[in-house]
């Protein structure tokens, strides 16, 4: 079944959360734990991840899952919400007037930053002039004047001249009629005090409306003291995140946020000036954890469960747990999933399902199951409402009496009884076992392919998502 491919423990850990309504203490920490491991191969530093994961397991223990939602969602929407609380929106940045002083290491992004966030800004309908100061690095002035040149924005640097802060001072006279100062500075491979120091005689000098700290990506522990240093030396209102399009997840990035207590402006995708995006916390923390598109999972599960229980007030989806599974109940599931929109979507949108999975479905595979839900759906219709409380009454005169009344065949019926024998047979193997027991029905479930539930595609979207 789809599930054994995922690969990524923390789905795994979050998969065996899914038939639960409940977390007992050590769901908690072995979700806890590959959250930590999460977010360490993304880079977060240390003590940020153990003041996050404990946050995390408080809530995941102590608040109760809303009414309807599983414990997996439960403990998904904590990580998202605390996440989120941590890096925040982006940072805010009026279309206006501005002098936007850039900071960071040799190498980090600043240059490319500076004409991508120019070329960003006149999208918007604004003048940006970049001015750059590094006199450091041989070859800074041709770099920066050519990809200034590639964003069609004005462009201000002095090759003969070797000083920064004499370059920013003439180079926001020379630029008076733009809108948007944009000053780029020298980097050094590592935080010298003579960097530190520049960048302070050109912070005093252009006095910025903003200072935006320039990280790569792929920066790992290192990004604490870099942050708090440019911090302490000129006050860091945001963060830009480069090379995000590389396999660095930019964990350093919500560390850097943390230090400096601000938040992130941009994202770098790529090595052209339009490779530039506006932070949005939803995709980057969803990249962070290596998961799907969290916000918009869990904003759909909510609405579908709101709207299951709207149409039907009687129904209950933890009551499957108690009663008999009625071939009513599994419409009801059906009902549930079709209004969570076209399966292939929903597939994007299950962490760790999206792309690896679906390519390994043959191409119709979400067609072919939506195409038999939906005759699913039409044959369930024909049938009584004693049909549907009561499967084992239909015979083969009524299979044939269903059949012709949805205008499928009696084959399709028989399938359709068929699933719901193997899904009903599922959930009796869970009702009236133990916790542990649970945890090993899963396993198992897992291993041997998915009980039931496969043939609705896929184990994620089970009976008890
Ligand atoms: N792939 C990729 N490369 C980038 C990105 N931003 C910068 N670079 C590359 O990283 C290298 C250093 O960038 P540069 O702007 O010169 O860094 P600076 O020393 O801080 O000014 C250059 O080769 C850039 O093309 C990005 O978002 N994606
Ligand atoms: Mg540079």
């Amino acid at each position: 079944m789809v599930l054994d491919n995922l690969g990524s423990s923390l789905r795994g850990s979050l998969d065996k959360l899914q038939g639960k309504s409940r977390l007992d203490e050590d769901d908690v920490e072995e979700i806890v734990k590959e959250i930590q491991r999460s977010l360490l191969s993304a880079d977060v530093e240390v003590s940020l991840v153990m003041e996050l994961s404990s946050s995390i397991e408080d809530r995941a223990t102590g608040e109760e899952p809303p009414a309807g939602t599983s414990a997996r969602d439960h403990v998904l929407r904590i990580v998202y919400e605390e996440l989120v609380d941590l890096v925040g929106d982006s940072t805010d940045l009026p279309l206006e007037s501005q002098t936007i002083l850039l900071a960071g290491l040799q190498g980090s992004g600043k240059t490319t930053s500076a004409a991508k966030m120019a070329w960003w800004f006149s999208t918007k309908g604004l003048r940006p002039a970049v001015i750059q100061t590094d006199t450091f690095r041989p070859g800074a002035y041709d770099q920066a004047e050519q990809m200034c040149e590639r964003a069609e924005v004005s462009f201000y640097g002095d090759p003969d001249c070797d000083d920064p802060v004499k370059i920013a001072r003439e180079g926001l006279e020379a630029t008076a009629d733009a809108d948007i100062h944009i000053v780029d500075t020298a980097g050094r491979h590592a935080l010298e005090a003579d960097l530190i120091d520049e960048i302070e005689a050109i912070d005093s000098t252009v006095n910025p409306d903003r200072s935006l700290l320039v990280l790569d990506a792929a920066i790992g522990q290192g990004a604490k003291q870099q942050a708090r240093e440019f911090n302490d030396a000129i006050g860091i209102d945001g963060v830009v995140v480069t090379k995000l399009d590389g396999t660095a997840k930019g964990g350093g990035a919500l560390t850097a946020v943390n230090e400096t207590n601000s938040s992130i402006a941009f994202l770098g995708t790529g090595e052209t000036v339009q490779d530039v995006e506006r932070f949005e916390p939803n995709g980057f923390i969803s990249r962070l954890l290596g998961m799907g598109d969290l916000k918009q999972l869990s904003e759909r599960v909510e609405r579908a469960m709101a709207e299951t229980q709207e149409a039907d007030d009687d129904w209950d989806p933890e009551d499957i747990m108690e009663g008999s599974f009625t071939l009513k109940d599994m419409q009801k599931q059906m009902e549930a999933m079709d209004r969570m929109g076209p399966l292939d979507q929903v597939m994007d949108m299950i962490p760790g399902l999206g792309g690896g999975i679906k390519d390994q479905l043959p191409d119709d595979a979400m067609d072919v199951t939506q195409t038999r839900m939906r005759e699913f759906d039409v044959i369930m219709d024909s049938m009584t409402e004693a049909e549907l409380e009561d499967p084992r009454s239909i015979g083969a005169s009524r299979v044939r009496r269903i059949a012709r009344g949805s205008g499928t065949d009696e084959e399709t019926v028989r399938e359709l009884l068929q699933q719901h024998k193997m899904m009903e047979r599922t959930i009796k193997q869970f009702q009236g076992m133990g916790e542990g027991d649970m945890q090993r029905m899963m396993k198992k479930m897992q291993q041997q392919g998915g009980g039931g539930m496969g043939g609705l595609g896929g184990g994620g979207l089970g009976p008890f998502g």
